[in-house]
Parts: structure tokens; sequence; C-alpha cells
């Protein structure tokens, strides 16, 4: 431990963007705690937030730039880019060229990103991974209000007597949210929360009211609640001033017993739903990546916003739609104009005014006038090879698009292909160049969370090898093209100030995203900087909601309702593909796990890419199968876990597995690249597949000191242990007893192995001891019903093993046979039998459970799941 002073930043997950005090302890660790100022979590923080610590060390590390796979200088490597970039421009146009780059950048790094491409190349070809996460929400608070704002604050999810949950899993995605929430539930027990979902998810978790919709259906349910909101005059007349469009929207409107048919619920908790969202005037509708991820994503996000407009619950404490954002700087892309269809600072490509302004404001040589590719699209284009070099910064298509196997062959068609990365991703396995970015706690910069706070993220450790800035390297590659006058920035706050400065430029409030105020901060100031909402305007004061008295940022000043007729998913089930596929996210990992993968601690919860399905929907499938899930596009092996809280007729699977933690369990390759004909949005919700049993001969696992890595058998899943272990769980076709050898050979020599072999009987069983300690555990079999891992990890961790150990090591099973359990609260390290016990030993309440076993007691992730058990344990005795 160091006396270092705590660095204020901020949290580099979620769009919640909690403050963070980090106190680094050594070169790859640091003290992590809740920020207790800062106003988006007042010092909370969730599991993945409080692990951050965990995740610094250089594993996996992208550390110098690289060409053809081998080291080079940056001066040869962005030299490469801009030669590859001018050429291609040359002889193809500038839209044969693209960046494709992420809400996980800095504002700073964003905005100079979108100057190069937009003003300097020449192209609007510039996508950004919020097209597969916000660019409906944009698009819908376009149409509605005529700029991309999002009205509402926190602390109104706090101050709601209503809070509505559309396609959000709060508890898991935004947890902080989730633990104010809770909080405001405790002091204020009348406030009701209802969540809008296919699945029974961790967010329902003492919510008043879970509409199991069937997926896709949301604007048939908010446009029948529009109709009713009308037809029992709970319309706001004094609001209706500020409001177009009403009549055309009201029309879309259906019965509540069509209603039902389409959103397969019943019409009775349907009316319920509505009357209690027509009888409270302090709404909060707060929606994701249920709303977003659909090609019906914007004209959901409208329908959300149409029954907020016609009550006038918008911009009011307690009121207001929410569109929650997922990334740490989902925003600031936003702010920044880096979506394709966008211009810096809220400008439009429309407006002949606005080019100008921006052309002007750059001294653009090549502004770009026309919209570019959206994100599914411009990967299209680079596989038919119109676009033919692309840039990737910041994030890892091979993983995260839809119809993977297509992203994949694109990426690996691309004639020039650069990559700016902090770690070695699947993306990055074809670059011809990789470039090394700074990672979270070594850059320096700005983020912008969901309620519109600007924060600062603070550097508090050296980079390591050569990682730069990813403002520097873009600025270097623009110099290397002639434009260096125009990227000769020193410093962030520089980027900083020049991108508060363009938000204030020609604009008479006109355009509601202006941080004018802020473009006077010194570097000191800057660095200094607290956290700050916009609009902050130079010239008047600043607002924190929006819209409660109109003032629409459209021609007219009024908002518009959009009419949203109800249209199905754009590939519904069928006899051959008869179950809906939906993808999303898990508690403890972020996205394609180059960071959370390196914590072991965060696999505890769920250790392999899992498939959800109702029991009575396959009963032939048990848990712990492993089930193939096919779709016309590809399709993904992945272990079977038994849900009786998903809808009929859907499994759901997490985004997070890669090829490098388990090569066959990428669903995204089963993925359909639907898209919102609008957003462009894919439409990672719902893709028509089949299960079937993955039909494999062997099982297996293996307990290792060295990494044996994904490819060490047809399936194989790579979990990180504590203490450098590595756990391998295995499968495959062919002989049990070959593949057991295989495994064992692949480990060296054949000192110290002790094996059990039953070939009758399918048990091929091998250990190995070395210097008196548990060196590997190979074990292979028929099924996946092998001996519960859990005592033989925990081996791993003694310096010498027992002579029972040793005895029973084989048998796989602890010398005094107590069974394993699932980490529940993996801060506190407590499992699922732990807290049963503590429930049937009277405990009523996750309180209670937390003060028998401690678990819940640190960050609180895991409160909504122990709640799950105290409820299934009370249906379970009834009294
Ligand atoms: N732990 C963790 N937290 C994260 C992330 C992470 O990777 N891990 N990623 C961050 C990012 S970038 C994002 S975008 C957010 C996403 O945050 P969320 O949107 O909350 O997460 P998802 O799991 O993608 O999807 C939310 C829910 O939508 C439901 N859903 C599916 N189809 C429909 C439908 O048709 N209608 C309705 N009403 N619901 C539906 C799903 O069942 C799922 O429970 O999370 C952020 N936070
Ligand atoms: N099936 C399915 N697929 C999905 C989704 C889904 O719900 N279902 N959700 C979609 C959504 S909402 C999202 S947001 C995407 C996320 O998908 P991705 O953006 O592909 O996911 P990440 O793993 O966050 O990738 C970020 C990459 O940037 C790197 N990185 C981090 N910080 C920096 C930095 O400062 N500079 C640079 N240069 N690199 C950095 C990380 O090492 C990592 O490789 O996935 C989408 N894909
Ligand atoms: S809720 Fe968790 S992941 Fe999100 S910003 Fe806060 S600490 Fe980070
Ligand atoms: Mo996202």
């Amino acid at each position: 431990m160091t006396d270092a002073p705590a660095v204020r930043t901020t949290c580099p997950y979620c769009g919640v963007g909690c403050g963070v005090l980090a106190r680094p302890t050594g070169p790859e660790f640091a003290e992590i705690a809740g920020d207790p100022v800062h106003p988006a979590n007042f010092g909370r923080l969730c599991v993945k937030g409080t692990a951050l610590g965990e995740t610094l060390s250089l594993q996996n590390r992208l550390l110098y730039p690289e060409i053809a796979g081998a080291r080079a200088s940056w001066d040869d490597a962005l030299g490469l880019v801009a030669a590859k970039f001018r050429d291609t421009i040359a002889e193809h146009g500038p839209d044969s060229v693209a960046l494709y780059v992420s809400g996980q950048l800095l504002t700073e790094d964003y905005y100079a990103a979108n100057k190069l491409a937009k003003g300097f190349l020449g192209t609007a070809n510039i996508d950004s991974n919020s097209r597969l996460c916000m660019s409906s929400a944009v698009a819908g608070h376009r149409r509605a209000f005529g700029e991309d704002i999002v009205p509402t604050v926190y602390e109104d999810l706090e101050l709601a007597d209503l809070l509505v949950l559309v396609g959000s899993n709060t508890a898991w995605c935004h947890p902080v949210l989730f633990q104010r929430i809770a909080a405001a539930r405790a002091t204020r027990p009348t406030m009701r929360v209802v969540v809008i979902d296919p699945r029974r998810t961790a967010t329902c978790e003492g919510a008043d009211m879970h509409l199991a919709i069937a997926p896709g259906t949301d604007v048939a349910l908010f446009a029948g609640l529009l109709r009713y909101l009308h037809r029992s005059g709970r319309a706001d007349r004094t609001y209706a001033a500020h409001l177009e469009d009403v009549d055309d929207a009201l029309a879309a409107g259906r019965t509540v017993a069509d209603v039902a048919a389409i959103c397969g619920l019943r019409q009775s908790e349907i009316t319920k739903f509505y009357e209690l969202f027509a009888s409270t005037a302090k709404t909060v509708t707060m929606f994701s990546q249920g709303v977003n991820q659909s090609s019906a994503g914007v004209d959901k996000v409208n329908a959300i916003i149409n029954v907020h407009l016609l009550t006038g619950r918008i911009g009011k404490p307690g009121a207001g739609p929410f569109s929650i954002t997922g990334q740490p700087n989902a925003m600031g892309g936003r702010e920044v104009g880096a979506l394709s269809n966008l211009l810096a600072a809220h400008l439009e490509f429309g407006r002949a005014s606005d080019l100008a302004l921006l052309r002007d404001f750059w001294s653009a040589p090549n502004l770009a006038t026309n919209p570019g590719l959206k994100a599914v699209s411009l990967f299209e284009a680079v596989a038919a090879g119109k676009v033919r070099a692309l840039w990737v910064i910041g994030t890892n298509p091979a993983v995260s698009l839809p119809n993977g196997d297509m992203a994949r062959a694109a990426l690996a068609k691309a004639e020039f292909l650069a990559i700016s990365d902090c770690a070695n991703t699947d993306s990055g396995m074809s670059a011809h160049v990789r470039l090394p970015a700074q990672a979270w706690g070594e850059k320096d910069g700005t983020v912008t969370n969901s309620e519109r706070v600007i924060s600062r993220q603070r550097s508090f450790l050296s980079p390591p090898g050569e990682a730069r800035p990813d403002w520097w390297i873009i600025a270097q590659v623009a110099a290397r093209l002639g434009h260096g006058a125009a990227f000769a920035w020193r410093n962030a706050a520089e980027i900083f100030r020049e991108h508060a400065t363009l938000s204030g430029t020609q604009n008479d409030g006109s355009r509601l995203f202006d941080i004018s105020a802020l473009a006077r901060l010194n570097d000191a100031e800057y660095e200094a900087m607290k956290p700050a909402r916009w609009p902050r305007p130079a010239k008047s004061i600043a607002l924190s909601r929006l819209f409660g008295r109109g003032g629409f940022p459209t021609p007219s000043g009024r908002a518009r309702m959009v009419p949203t007729p109800y249209r199905a998913p754009a590939n519904p089930v069928s006899v051959e593909w008869p179950l809906v596929l939906i993808t999303g996210r898990l508690r403890d990992q972020w996205h394609t796990m180059t960071r959370t993968g390196k914590t072991a601690r965060l696999f505890r919860h769920i250790p392999e890419p899992v498939l959800a399905i109702h029991p009575d929907d396959m009963p032939a499938m048990e848990d712990g199968d492993l089930a193939v899930v096919e779709s016309p596009w590809g399709s993904g092996t992945l272990r079977v876990r038994h849900d009786r809280g998903l809808r009929r007729g859907t499994v759901f699977a997490p985004m997070h597995w890669t090829a490098e933690f388990c090569a066959g369990g990428r669903v995204n390759s089963a993925v359909n690249p639907a898209v919102d004909p609008l957003s462009g949005q894919p439409e990672f919700k719902h893709t028509p597949v089949q299960v079937r049993p993955a039909a494999m001969d062997w099982h297996g696992f293996a307990l290792t000191r060295r990494l044996l890595g994904s490819k060490a058998a047809e399936w194989c899943a790579v979990i990180p242990l504590e203490g450098q272990v590595w756990r391998h769980e295995l499968a495959g076709h062919g002989d049990a007893a070959d593949a057991h050898a295989a495994t064992v050979a692949s480990l060296g020599g054949p000192d110290g192995w002790m094996s059990l072999r039953d070939p009758a009987a399918g048990i091929f069983r091998a250990a190995q001891v070395q210097d008196g300690r548990l060196a590997a555990c190979v074990f292979t079999g028929r099924n996946h019903l092998l001996p519960a891992r859990d005592w033989l990890m925990e081996l791993f961790a003694h310096e010498s093993i027992e002579i029972a150990d040793r005895r029973a090591l084989l048998a796989g099973r602890r010398a005094d046979g107590a069974a394993p359990e699932p980490s529940i609260c993996v801060c506190m390290g407590v499992g699922a039998g732990a807290i049963r016990a503590a429930i049937a030993a009277g405990c009523d309440s996750v309180a209670a459970v937390g003060k028998a076993t401690t678990a819940g007691t640190n960050c609180g992730s895991c409160r909504p799941e122990i709640g799950a058990i105290l409820t299934e344990m009370r249906v379970k005795e009834p009294a």
C-alpha cells in the first residue's frame, strides 16, 4: 500500500457514470472506492466497479504498435495508416474508407475521430458501436423533440410514484440506479414499479407488476396506452399547446383486446397497468435495449415518448421518458456527432447553414455533406470490397456485430484494417496495423452519463509500453495526411475547449446542446472540473430537466407526436425456426470480456456461455447439457440452463463470450442482421432459432496452472480461477480415452500423474501432483455429469495436499462429501447453499440474510438474487 492520494475519476463501464476514487497501490493494482460526492452514485459502486482494481493487469494488453503482427515503431505504424488511407481515397474516393469507433472512447478522442473523418477525409463513413446500442433512442428523440435530448435526471427515478422499466435489466446492467431506486422505495413504499420484459429478470425482484410481453411488441402496448389515456380523459390540456400531430398518433392506437393478442398478455393485466399509469402523474418510463435493439426500435421509443407528451409528464420532478445509456460515453459520442448520420455538436446534415458553420469552424477542406454508412451496412460494404480501408477504434466487432461470421469474414477481407485497442481482441487478429491505446486509469478526458452529466476520467497510472491516447493517435495520422494545423492539440483540455466552443457557435438557443460556458476553462480548471450537467450555455442559466414548459428545438417549438403502427419483428418464427433467441447481458461481465475476463471473481457467478431455456419448452434437454442454437445465419454451442422465468417460446443467451474464451460459444454467429429501417440499430433481441442437443461423444474438464486456451478441444470454455489457475470445460466428438490422453499429453511430461481409468464406464481421470502441490486434473467421461469441480478447484490453493485428499482426488469428491454450490455474492464469497441455509434458519429478508452470512453487504449487486431465493423458498414452503 502507498500513501498516494486517491484520484477522482469515473467508472469506465456503464452509462450510470459512477464517480470512483482510485488509489494506485502498485503498477497493476489500485484500491477502488465509490466517490461519496459524485451525483450519480454518492459513494455506491456495483460489483464490476468494485472489482476495477483487479482489471488493471497487463495480461492481454496491446503494448506496442504492430505491423503485420510484428512490433513496429509508432512512426512506421502511423505512416502506414496514413499512406493506406491517402492512397485508397486517391484511387477510389473518400467513401472507400471508414472509421468504426466506440462509446468507450472519451469525448475528446471521439471529437478528434469525427473531425478527421467528416471534416478532413471527406467521408461520413464514421459509425460507432453506439449504432448497436443507442441509435434508436437518438432517432426517437430527434423525431419527437427535434434534437437528441434526454429530458430526465436520475433524481426523477427517486421522486416518481410509478416507475415503468421497459426492456431494461436494471438490476444487472445499471446496478447503482437499481440501488438508488431500491433505497427510494424503502423510504417511500407507495412508489410502484412495473417491469416490462419477456423474461423474469433480477430486476423483477420486488416489482409490483411484471408484464412478460412477447418480444418485439412494445409498440402495440404503448400505442394502446396512448389511446386509453386519451379515451379516459387523461390528456393534459395545458401541455397540448406544446404538441403537434396528436391526432395522427392517436389513430395508431389499438384496443386492449388487440394489444393482448399482439403482446401475448392477459387483458386484465394490461388494463391494470394502463389504469395505474393513467392515475399516476409522477411517472418515469425508463427504457434500454429491450426497446432500442429492435427492428421497430425507433417506433418503440416514440410510442413511449408519446404517452409522456400527451399527459404532459415530461421535464417535471419525478416524470419523464428516460432512455438509459449503456456505455460510459454513449452520450459523449452523440454530442460530438460520431454516428454516420450526425454532425458534431448536434448540427444537422439536412441544414445548409449547419454545414457552412462547421466548414468554417474547422476550416475543413473537404466536409462530408451526406450521411455515411451505418454499422451493419458498413461491414457489408467492407465484405463487398466497397469500403477498402477500415480503422476500428475501441470496439470488438468480430464479437459484437450481429451475423457474426459475416462480420469476421468482412474484417478478414478488408484490403486494409487498422485497430486501435488496449487489448488483444478477436477483431485485432486480422488487422494489418495494431495501435496500442491507453486504457482506463491511464487516459485522461471527459465522459457524459445518462443524465447529461459530464465527468472527468483522470489518469492515475503511467501508461505501460508505448500506449498512447486515442486523440493523439488520430491527430498523428491527420498530421501525416497534411492536416497537422487542425489537429495540433497539446492535451485533452484543448480539444474539450474546441468542442465546447463549437457547441456555442451561432447558437442562439436553437441547439440545446450548448456547453459554451465550459469553453473558458483553463487547463487547471479542466483538470479540477467537477461533474457538470449540460446544457451549460455561456449566455443563460443551466437547466436540469428539460421541456417541462415546452420549448422544443423544432421549427414550430412544439414536440411531434409520432404515429407508431405496430409492425412484427423482421424475421418471424416458423416451423423450422420455432424459438425466439433474445441476447443480452450478465451481471458480472462487460461486453466482450477484454477487461472483466481478467478477473476470476467475475466468473464465479456464471462461468460459461449459457443458453437459458424454459424446461417445458424442451423437456428432453437437461440442465448442464450442451445445446446448439442455430439460425439461418449461423450457430453457437452453449451450456443449457433451465430458467422458468423465461416467457415460453423464448431462449436467452449472453453476448459476452469471444473465441478467446469459448471458440464455439459466440452467440452472435446466430444473431440475425435485421435492423430498424430508420436508426439502423440491429435486432439483437429477436432471432428465430432452433435448439437441439449438441450430441457430443465426450465431455470433460481440465484444471491447470497453465492456460491451454479455447482450442484445447472441439468445444472449450476457458474460465480463469484465482491464483493463475485455469479451468477448461471440454467436449468433443470421438473417443473419450483419446481425448483424455491428448489433453494430458498437452500438459507436458509424465511426472507426478496418477490416473483412474474405467473404459467400460467411460471414466478417464488423471491428476498431477508436483512438489506436493496439485498441478493439473483432467477428467473426461461420456456426459457432462462429471464430479463437481469446486473442491478440486479449492485444492489448487493449497501449498501441499493432504494424504486423505490425495486418495479422494480422482473420485473428485471432498473427503467429507460436502456438496459444492454456485456463488451468488462474489464480493463476500457467499454461495447459494449458505444463503438457503440462513433462510431456512429463519432469515426472512435480504437484510437478515446479509446479517447472518454477509452476502449482499458490500456492493449490493446480488441483493435481487438473494430476494429471488427468498421468494422461491417462501413459495415452496407455504405457511
Ligand atoms: N453487467 C453489465 N452491465 C452492462 C453492460 C454489460 O455488458 N454488462 N453493458 C452496458 C451496455 S453497453 C448496455 S447497452 C446496457 C444494456 O442494458 P439492458 O438493456 O438493461 O440489458 P440487456 O440485457 O441487453 O437487455 C435488457 C432486457 O431487454 C429484454 N427484452 C428483450 N426483448 C424485449 C422486448 O421486445 N421488449 C421488452 N420490453 N424487453 C425485451 C431482455 O430480456 C433483457 O432482460 O448495459 C450496460 N451495462
Ligand atoms: N448479441 C448481442 N450483441 C450485442 C449486444 C446485445 O445485446 N446482444 N449489444 C450491443 C451493444 S449495446 C454494445 S454497446 C456492443 C458492445 O460491443 P463492443 O464495443 O465490441 O464491446 P467491448 O468489449 O466493450 O469492446 C470495446 C473494445 O475497446 C477496447 N477499449 C476500451 N477502452 C478503450 C480506449 O480507451 N481506447 C481504445 N482504442 N480501445 C479501448 C476494449 O479493449 C475492447 O476491445 O455490443 C453490441 N452487441
Ligand atoms: S453502476 Fe457499476 S458499472 Fe455502472 S458506472 Fe456504476 S459502478 Fe460502474
Ligand atoms: Mo450498449
